[in-house]
């Protein structure tokens, strides 16, 4: 085995095999894994039925599982310390009921929402998983929805189910508003189910429709850097929660379905009609943001990509005054990355904390990075954590 993707990919699928015999006993029915993401453009949109255009990151979450017939969910975690949860899938209760707190909540909770869609048989059906992930938690690369992915598909396996990405999607999405009670979107679920190598996910929230977008920044001579403030985020907090509410009643005060329908034409007439003054910059925020998908789809289509670093810095002085969602560690790594020659940065994901995406020039990623460091040092911050983003594949069965 040649290539160093496919050697890491089968040392985690037997390391996964390993750790499900060590600590279940018997053989797992198969390997499955699914990946965190990050999102190029598109933020706080999809909980307004509009456009965003996330990548799957070579991190992944994987799921070794068997089959159970006796209705117990025995859930092992490799990352956290005494790892093993033991639930009754006929008792699972959302809400701070059986299984509904801690790391648990999300693969019990897509065992929930498959069992109440009636997906799995009322009586008996169970599973032994063994969970492993390498996807930064509170970093905001979805770690929570690949682990949500990774356990659909693993059951979608075990149960023959046959469900398509976006059924695992709005499964996985239940699971999380539902079952764990985090009011997020339909972004990283789509985007760990979905996503393609080599592409961006152009997708369509509302109905779910989307493009595979060819992103081949290597050949391009660009570079894609993921800055990981280590600074934790969390959607829990509430404040994700009062942005979305704030927009739902935005929309509701312009009698709109959803803030995507309001075109970006109509912005300050729709301004002009808010009477409440803290709806204007989340609304003005919803509404420029999706005009900024729409021209980085049109500039990565006429292959104008190192015009996109412009749209991303934008967008994030959008998050910043805005939607005030971003933090002092965010706004350093966008200002010290392009005061270094980047062609552009944001945060990415929902904010208070987490990562910021950067577009460079291959030849000053060292440059740009080394400089953001620098600024961090600088401002007293521990260090940023920097990797490449590569463009990788969705949610799958591992083969071993
Ligand atoms: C988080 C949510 F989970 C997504 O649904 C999305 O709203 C994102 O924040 C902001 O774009 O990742």
């Amino acid at each position: 085995m040649s290539d160093p993707a496919e050697a890491a990919e089968a040392a985690q699928t037997a390391e996964a095999a390993d750790g499900f015999r060590a600590v279940h006993g018997g053989e797992p029915a198969g390997v499955w894994a699914a990946p965190g993401r990050v999102n190029l453009i598109g933020e706080h949109t999809d909980y307004n039925d509009g456009f965003v255009m996330p990548l799957a990151l070579p991190h992944t979450a994987r799921v070794a599982a068997a089959r159970r017939d006796d209705g117990a969910l025995n859930l092992y975690s490799a990352d956290v310390p005494d790892g093993m949860v033991r639930l009754d899938t006929a008792k699972l209760a959302p809400g701070g009921g059986e299984g509904s707190a801690g790391w648990a909540a999300y693969p019990a909770g897509v065992v929930w929402a498959m069992r109440e869609e009636g997906l799995l048989p009322a009586d008996g059906a169970g599973a032994d998983l063994y969970v492993r992930s390498d996807v930064p938690t509170g970093a905001g690369l979805s770690s929570s929805a690949a682990l949500e992915v990774a356990t659909a598909v693993a059951l979608d396996g075990l149960y023959g189910l046959g469900l398509s990405p976006e059924r695992i999607a709005l499964l996985c999405r239940r699971a999380e508003n539902d079952f764990a009670g985090v009011p997020c979107g339909i972004m990283d679920q789509m985007a760990s189910a979905c996503c393609t190598a080599g592409h961006a996910l152009y997708l369509d929230t509302r109905d779910l429709s989307h493009r595979q977008v060819p992103l081949d920044l290597a050949a391009e001579g660009l570079r894609l850097l993921v800055v990981d403030t280590r600074v934790k985020h969390a959607l829990g907090d509430g404040e994700y929660a009062r942005r979305r509410a704030g927009c739902e009643a935005a929309a509701a005060a312009l009698g709109v379905r959803a803030l995507r329908d309001v075109p970006h034409e109509e912005l300050d007439r729709a301004l002009a009609r808010l009477s409440d003054p803290a709806l204007r910059p989340l609304a003005r925020h919803v509404i420029t943001e999706n005009r900024r998908v729409r021209r980085v789809i049109d500039l990565l289509d006429a292959g104008d990509t190192r015009d996109v670093g412009p749209v991303l810095t934008e967008g994030h002085a959008s998050l910043r005054d805005d939607f005030a969602v971003s933090c002092p560690e965010l706004d350093l790594v966008v200002e010290s990355a392009n005061a270094a020659g980047a062609l552009g940065a944001r945060m990415t994901g929902g904010g208070f904390g987490g990562s910021a995406v950067v577009l460079v020039e291959a030849a000053g990623a060292e440059a740009v990075g080394a400089a953001v460091a620098e600024a961090f040092a600088a401002a007293g911050h521990r260090p940023p954590r920097l990797f490449e983003a590569v463009p990788s594949t969705g949610a799958r069965r591992l083969e071993g």
